[in-house]
């Protein structure tokens, strides 16, 4: 009995159907891939991030000022503090708080840094879902003005230790 290779298909061009979907898929690759660096210039959702250079113990004592300068009471040990219209607004990430608690108005136009004094955290303002990865020594800096009131929720969304999961902080807007 002689060994017969089964019967293959492989050198038969490829049918109709079959040529249209691979060109249709070709073409969206290439438009997702234009997209891509097209979408970071008129997309408009690039954050106003311009980090500059701090050392955590000299942010530790900038961001220490700033709660005491401004601070309008506490909540559950962390102090709740109400800036001015227009100030420079310190937010501090250190394991397992984000420091303080912020209370600010609708419409008005803060510059936020944002720092962590320990190791690598990550701010995710809920429920905005707006994403910032905060690394120690640098000083991360946001125009931000709130648009709507209510209570907003900051999650720690990089794993910084045993208590990571407890990392939640708070920003307060009123009318
Ligand atoms: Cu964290």
């Amino acid at each position: 009995m002689a060994i017969t290779s089964p019967e293959t298909y492989w050198w038969k061009p490829a049918d109709k159907e079959e040529r249209l979907w691979i060109t249709i898929a070709i073409v969206w690759c290439l438009i997702l891939f234009t997209m891509m660096p097209l979408w970071h210039i008129v997309g408009g959702q690039n954050p106003s991030l311009e980090p500059l250079k701090i050392r955590p113990t000299d942010y530790q004592k900038v961001s220490d000022a700033f709660i005491e300068k401004y601070k309008i009471g506490e909540e559950a040990g962390i102090p709740v503090v109400k800036p001015p219209d227009g100030a420079d607004v310190y937010l501090r990430g250190q394991m397992w708080n984000w420091i303080p608690i912020l209370e600010l108005k609708k419409g008005v136009n803060y510059k936020f840094h944002i720092s962590s004094v320990d190791l690598m955290h990550g701010f995710s303002l809920m429920p905005l879902v707006m994403n910032f990865q905060i690394v120690p020594g640098q000083d991360n800096i946001l125009n931000l003005t709130p648009t709507s009131s209510g209570t907003f929720h900051i999650i720690c969304n990089e794993f910084c230790g045993i208590n990571h999961h407890t990392m939640v902080g708070k920003i307060i807007v009123k009318d």
